[in-house]
This record gives structure tokens, C-alpha cells and sequence, in this order.
């Protein structure tokens, strides 16, 4: 019995240790991660990581990285992008309707009864299809780190089974002096990126997230209910960990983005993702969709180790050495730093905003 009482008290005391280091800090330039560059992956680096469901060829003719992105986002204003732009309009109206505004949407195709469409969010790639009325999205697990996928494709993009996009293997140059603002350059032109529709539409338990999804979010493929709260991971808004109610899941919860009168429930597809560790920015109960990754790369996926997928982050808390009810907290996205101060009276948190920073 002392035995289990010792191991109990060893638990519970890293435990709560941990919540201290990752959630709090006294100084100001620990609030956040430092940012480590990476060096981006060569041809025969993506080649050798790929997902196995992924097939690469090559093809004989084909648009060039340079032809199709230029074509496609440089020329507003210009007369073949206005013609495109209304081709794009009516294509893929349906498709604005039944998703509103989660993805960009690239090609499209009717197959019997299922409308296709390949559509891209700050997640990555997604299969888009409708279906008797019925939207779905599934993932396709390609980082946008590594992959292009051309706008304008000859190619049907649905083909005995298979998913087939034309597009590039890239790498992303920062953009130095801007903040945030990254740049592509094609690393090899001309490649077919096949996958079989099986393999991209399995959604083992069930639960409206195809497993490629769950797995390279961190969630469980096996199971309807990740975080075990009862909720599923489809409906639920923090499918990763179970939502509290205390004092410093308060103050994250103030922190989200205002969504003013949008229902986020419905957008499924829709998510805030923030690095972090602590455990009481986990426990959040948002009315936008949240996921977390780990700020220890050791425990990130493979998928989000090579992918950024964050725009926007809350700091540690950092405390106040001489008053302990006076906190300091910072919300930071591309070029921008927005500065708190948060005092907890009466069971409530008032937020001062102390102004910010743009670099
Ligand atoms: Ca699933
Ligand atoms: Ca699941
Ligand atoms: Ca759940």
C-alpha cells in the first residue's frame, strides 16, 4: 500500500510540474517556441518519405509549375483571368454551396452520381464529393510542403478508380525580410499523383473522418471517439482532448478568434490549429474547431513534422513576479504579436489589450 500511495504522489507531482513548465513562465522571451527553420527535403528525400498509397510518374507532356502558377494567381485583372474566373464560378458553384467557404476549389468531374472535386484549406489537399446532395471531404495526406497540384489539368481527374493529378514536387523558400511569407520553386515538373479512391474514401470506425485524415492529425482511426468525452470526433470541437472548466481554460477560451455570427459547428472541415503543450490550452471547450500539435517534433506526426499548418498561436502564460493575479499573454500570427494583460477579478478574467508588435 505505501508502494501505491509513493507511485500516486511521483505521478501526481510530475504531473502537475509539467502543466507549470509547459502552460507558465516568468520571462518574456520564453512565451513562445523559438522557431526553428528547416531545411526542405530533396527530390529523393519525398520520393523515399512518401506515403505508401502514393504513386509518382511521369509524365510525357505536361504544364510546368512556373506555367500553371503564374497563369493561375498573378494575372487579377487581366482578361484570361477574369474568363477563368467565371469558368470557376459556375464549376464549382455546387460546390461553394454544399462547403462554403472551407476550401479553395480546384478541378471538378461527374462520375455516375458522385460529383468530384479536389479542394485545398490551410490543412492541405481534400477529395471533395457530392453525393445524392450529401457533401463529404476526405484527406489526402500530400503536404503542400512538398506537393503541387496544378489548378488547370487536361486529365481526368477521376479514372477507373483512381484519383490522378498533374502537378510538381516543390520545396518552400522563405521569403527573408517578410515574415510568414513563403515562396515555391519546382524541384521536378511533369508528375501524376495517383491514389485509389479506396484507400483515400476508408474511414475505418465510421465516424465521417477518412482515416488518412485521423492519422495525420493525431487522432484515433480506430475509434469514433478520440478523446472518450462522448462526443464523436465529427461533431465534436475539440476532438483531441477532453474539455474543463477552470480558471486558465477561461482565459485560452477568451483568446479564440471572434466568429461573429457563423455557426462553426457545420464546418466540419474547419479547423484553428495551435502548437502547444499545456495542458490547460488542450482543455478548452471552443466554438471553432481546434486541433494540437506538439511543440516536440518527436511527438508530431509524420505528416505535421514536414507540414505548417498553424497561422495563428497563443504563449505561455507568463506570471507576474509581483502580483501574483496579474497575467501576461500573447497572440501572435504571420508578422503580427498582440499583447494581454489579464487579471483575474471575481471568478472573471479582464483582458487589457497592451497594443502589439508587427515585424
Ligand atoms: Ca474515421
Ligand atoms: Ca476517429
Ligand atoms: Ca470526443
Amino acid at each position: 500500500m505505501k508502494i501505491c500511495y509513493f507511485t500516486i504522489l511521483i505521478l501526481f507531482f510530475s504531473c502537475s510540474q509539467s502543466v507549470e513548465k509547459n502552460c507558465f513562465t516568468n520571462r518574456r522571451d520564453q512565451v513562445f517556441e523559438v522557431y526553428k527553420e528547416q531545411k526542405p527535403y530533396t527530390v529523393k528525400q519525398i520520393l523515399n518519405k512518401k506515403v505508401d498509397y502514393l504513386e509518382i510518374t511521369s509524365l510525357k507532356k505536361y504544364r510546368s509549375f512556373r506555367q500553371d502558377s503564374v497563369e493561375s494567381f498573378t494575372h487579377a485583372g487581366s482578361e484570361v483571368y477574369e474568363k477563368m474566373e467565371k469558368r470557376l464560378e459556375s464549376q464549382f458553384k455546387v460546390f461553394r454551396e454544399k462547403f462554403s467557404d472551407q476550401f479553395a476549389f480546384y478541378s471538378s468531374q461527374q462520375v455516375g452520381n458522385v460529383l468530384y472535386g479536389l479542394g485545398r484549406n490551410r490543412l492541405g489537399f481534400w477529395l471533395l464529393t457530392i453525393e445524392n446532395e450529401k457533401p463529404k471531404a476526405y484527406f489526402l495526406g500530400l503536404s503542400f510542403s512538398h506537393y503541387y497540384i496544378n489548378e488547370i489539368q487536361e486529365l481526368p481527374i477521376i479514372k477507373d478508380g483512381f484519383l490522378q493529378f498533374e502537378g510538381s514536387l516543390v520545396k518552400i523558400v522563405k521569403v527573408g525580410g517578410l515574415p510568414g511569407y513563403d515562396d515555391y520553386s519546382a524541384m521536378e515538373d511533369g508528375k501524376l499523383f495517383k491514389m485509389s479512391l479506396k484507400d483515400v474514401t476508408k474511414d475505418s470506425d465510421h465516424d465521417g473522418y477518412n482515416d488518412i485524415f485521423e492519422k495525420s492529425f493525431g487522432l484515433n482511426q480506430m475509434d469514433k471517439d478520440t478523446d472518450g468525452d462522448g462526443i464523436n470526433d465529427f461533431e465534436d470541437m475539440n476532438p483531441l482532448f477532453k474539455s474543463e472548466k477552470n480558471k486558465f481554460t477561461q482565459l485560452y477560451e477568451l483568446l479564440q478568434p471572434n466568429n461573429g455570427m457563423i455557426n462553426m459547428k457545420k464546418l466540419h472541415y474547419t479547423f484553428q490549429i495551435y502548437e502547444t503543450d499545456c495542458d490547460y490550452f488542450h482543455q478548452i471547450n471552443p466554438e471553432a474547431r481546434v486541433l494540437f500539435v506538439s511543440e516536440d517534433k518527436n511527438k508530431q506526426t509524420p505528416y505535421l513534422r514536414i507540414t505548417d499548418v498553424t497561422d495563428r498561436n497563443i504563449s505561455k502564460i507568463q506570471t507576474n513576479d509581483k502580483d501574483p493575479n496579474i497575467f501576461y499573454i500573447y497572440v501572435s500570427g504571420s508578422g503580427f504579436t498582440n499583447d494581454y494583460a489579464a487579471e483575474y477579478i471575481k471568478g472573471k478574467w479582464m483582458l487589457k489589450d497592451l497594443g502589439g508588435t508587427v515585424s
